[in-house]
């Protein structure tokens, strides 16, 4: 363990012990190595276009908005080797909620990301990249970490 000294204004940090609060933090160390852990995995994406990574992006839209399922479905339609899944839920006989998880390399999937949450009419989105964890990147790509396979069990 290293320990270092910060100066924070005040408003961040009551935006931090608010944060602390609201996640039932104990001490601001522990609050602040979450927050940093989190800034830096985002930072690695930035850093590394090429980065294998998957991600998360939701975001609420008024369907009856300008054809805007229409322009989200197309937009996904011309990135389908990015998408993995989609899941929708209709909120009320307005509002929807998307949850697209895509995977690919971090600077497309942001790109592709960015490009959901700003379209024309979304109301709220939240986008989350992740690098694929070293080990599981290589038993994908790697078919000697294949799982062994099974002896035919004959039932
Ligand atoms: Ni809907």
């Amino acid at each position: 363990m290293q320990r270092l000294t910060i100066s924070l204004d005040h408003e961040t940090a009551a935006a931090l012990d608010a944060f602390m609060a609201g996640r039932g933090y104990g001490n601001r160390s522990e609050a602040v190595r979450d927050l940093l852990r989190s800034g830096l995995r985002d930072a690695a994406g930035e850093q590394d276009p090429m980065l294998p990574c998957v991600a998360a992006v939701s975001y609420i839209y008024d369907h009856y908005e300008r054809d805007l399922g229409r322009r989200l479905t197309e937009a996904q339609h011309a990135h389908h080797d990015l998408g993995v899944t989609t899941v929708h839920l209709h909120l009320d006989h307005h509002h929807c909620i998307e949850v697209a998880l895509l995977r690919g390399p971090a600077g497309e999937i942001r790109h592709f990301a960015k490009a959901l949450v700003r379209e024309r009419g979304v109301r709220l989105g939240g986008i989350n990249v992740m690098p694929i964890p070293q080990a599981v990147g290589a038993a994908i790509h790697d078919p000697t970490h294949a799982a062994p396979e099974r002896q035919a069990s004959g039932g």
